[in-house]
């Protein structure tokens, strides 16, 4: 016995329900509304049906026809466009995009070098004022009101009494009227003054040391620095200390280094002379003592101070200071 629409719409159902991609689908659609389509047989023999089933089973047949015809459409249409997204889905198994990582700035790679070898030698770190009183930055430090340390040209004065710090030394006096021997303090930041070459900028950073206590001699300073020097460049580089002036030291030394580049024998960086200076130094004056408060005849001790740039510049063989300062990454990219 022939199937009646129903069934041919029931099965035509089933098979469209597992349809698994458009190819599917439109093979369906051809068994079904084809030429020689299951549906397109069936209306073609309404004719032949006994005349009290025709006009109901033809009916019947055009409707199933439109309804198929839908659903094909609507399948195929809801595959192509989810096999479209299954193309843009993630490939989970891609290695991941690199996130480009910043670095510190070579200034303060130094600068944090210079403090973690003071650290270890027993020293804490303290900071002071940027903008700084006259007396901070230089009465408490001995250099009187004529000195020329003073002069208009190298100072950046805020008012008559205020100025931006020529040096990190202000915060050393700041930290001894607070607290009694032992004191052993290094003290970086920022520094300013009105100058500007090769090398020198209107700011740049300082790290100053100040140690006091019972019983400290020149040799103790000696053995300090030339650890230091030894941590920072190279254990095998040379050093020598050179008597110097400063108004808040007495003696005072610079510290020359081996040149770098030359190792001694003469060279364009440091002029011919087989030395590079690299800190200045000295044996605390008693009137700095005598301004905190502290006994002279009790306490002794040595300070130091040194630039980062200039460290920095004669660590990396750096001719102009103000790379330091141009932020120019192509030179950034090489600390
Ligand atoms: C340099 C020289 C120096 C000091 C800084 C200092 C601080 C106190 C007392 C005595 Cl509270 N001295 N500081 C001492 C000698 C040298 O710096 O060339 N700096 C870049």
């Amino acid at each position: 016995m022939e199937k009646t629409i129903e069934q041919i719409h029931r099965e035509a159902l089933e098979e469209i329900e597992s349809a698994r991609d458009a190819e599917d689908v439109k093979s369906i659609s051809i068994k079904y509304l084809g030429r020689k389509g299951a549906v397109t047989q069936f209306l073609r023999n309404v004719s032949n049906l006994p005349a009290q089933i025709r006009p109901e089973a033809g009916k019947k047949a055009n409707e199933t026809k439109k309804d198929l015809d839908a659903l094909f459409k609507k399948t195929l249409m809801h595959l192509e466009s989810s096999s479209r997204e299954t193309d843009d889905r993630i490939d989970v198994s891609l290695p991941g995009r690199v996130t480009p990582r910043g670095s510190l700035h070579p200034i303060t790679q130094i600068n944090q070098k210079i403090c973690d070898i003071f650290i270890r030698l027993g020293f804490d770190v303290a900071e002071g004022p940027e903008v700084e009183t006259d007396y901070y930055n230089f009465e408490a430090l001995n250099i009187p009101q004529n000195h020329p340390a003073r002069d208009m040209q190298d100072t950046f004065y805020i008012s008559n009494a205020i100025v931006l710090r020529t040096h990190t030394s202000p915060t050393q006096p700041r930290i001894m009227e607070k607290q009694r021997p032992p004191v052993r303090i290094v003290a970086p930041g920022k520094v300013y003054r009105c100058d500007s070459d090769l090398t020198h900028t209107p700011m740049f950073h300082q790290v100053e040391g100040l140690l006091v206590d019972r019983n400290i001699s020149f040799g103790d300073l000696k053995g300090i620095l030339t650890t230091f020097v030894h941590q920072m460049f190279d254990p095998e580089t040379g050093l020598r200390f050179r008597p110097s002036y400063f108004p808040f030291t007495e003696p005072s030394a610079e510290v020359d280094i081996r040149c770098v580049i030359c190792k001694g024998s003469g060279c364009r960086v440091c002029s011919n002379t087989g030395w590079l200076e690299v800190l200045g130094s000295g044996m605390v004056h008693p009137a700095v003592f005598e301004n905190v408060g502290y006994d002279t005849t009790r306490y002794s001790g040595f300070a130091f101070g040194m630039g980062v740039e200039r460290i920095a510049m004669l660590k990396y063989g750096i001719d102009d200071i103000r790379k330091y300062f141009e932020n120019d990454l192509r030179f950034l990219r090489q600390f």
